[in-house]
């Protein structure tokens, strides 16, 4: 495709110019190909009904509760984060979305239905994310958290509890859950 170098080691300067042309073309292509890649496997890995979860992905919250400050990042990873020395736990890294059919989403969605938390205004959606393979429980499980979640305006975490020992689960709030609420009336399909 392009001429032979000369012996004499010169070349025109046209052919080192398309020479340096095809290099940097050619470095540009892999580049794209490696983001295109990465998009397809983004396409590719289940982000809820619709894809609702999409654009979460990487959205971090947290809120303090007792001696521990939790952090969840939406399809990412959940940390527990001691308060006094900061020191960060590792209570798993996304794995599911699991989404309840229409029986048990129904159930789930009540207030009080999850019989832990407390009263609140908001049902749950019977949409929840799983977060495994955290950090080793001494004496038990590898730490992991069930995220359920309910229709806010804003992401934010309502309330953790350790359900079992490093069993953790997260009531989380977001605009992705909406629209999934028991249809009683009560419930508001959009925000
Ligand atoms: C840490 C925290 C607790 C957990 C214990 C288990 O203190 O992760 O939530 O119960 O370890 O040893």
């Amino acid at each position: 495709m392009l001429a032979p170098r000369k012996t004499d080691g010169t070349e025109p300067a046209a052919v080192t110019a398309a020479r340096d042309a095809l290099t940097a073309a050619q470095s540009e292509e892999t580049k794209v190909k490696k983001h295109l890649e990465q998009l397809e496997e983004d396409l590719a890995a289940d982000m809820g009904p619709s894809g609702v979860f999409r654009s979460l992905k990487g959205a971090c919250i947290s809120r303090e509760f007792g001696e521990y400050k939790y952090e969840l990042c939406f399809m990412e990873k959940a940390t527990q984060i001691s308060r006094k020395d900061n020191s960060k736990t590792s209570l798993g890294t996304f794995s599911r979305i699991d989404v309840a059919d229409e029986t048990s989403k129904n159930d789930a969605a009540g207030v009080f239905a999850s019989s832990w938390e407390e009263s609140h205004e908001e049902p749950l959606s019977g949409m929840a994310l799983g977060y495994d393979n955290g950090q080793q429980c001494w004496n038990g499980p590898k730490r992991s958290v069930g995220v359920e979640l309910y229709c806010s305006a804003e992401n934010e975490i309502r309330n953790v509890v350790e359900a079992e020992k490093c069993v953790y689960r997260m009531e989380v709030g977001t605009p992705a859950a909406c629209g999934r609420e028991k249809r009683d009336g009560t419930a508001r399909d959009e925000l």
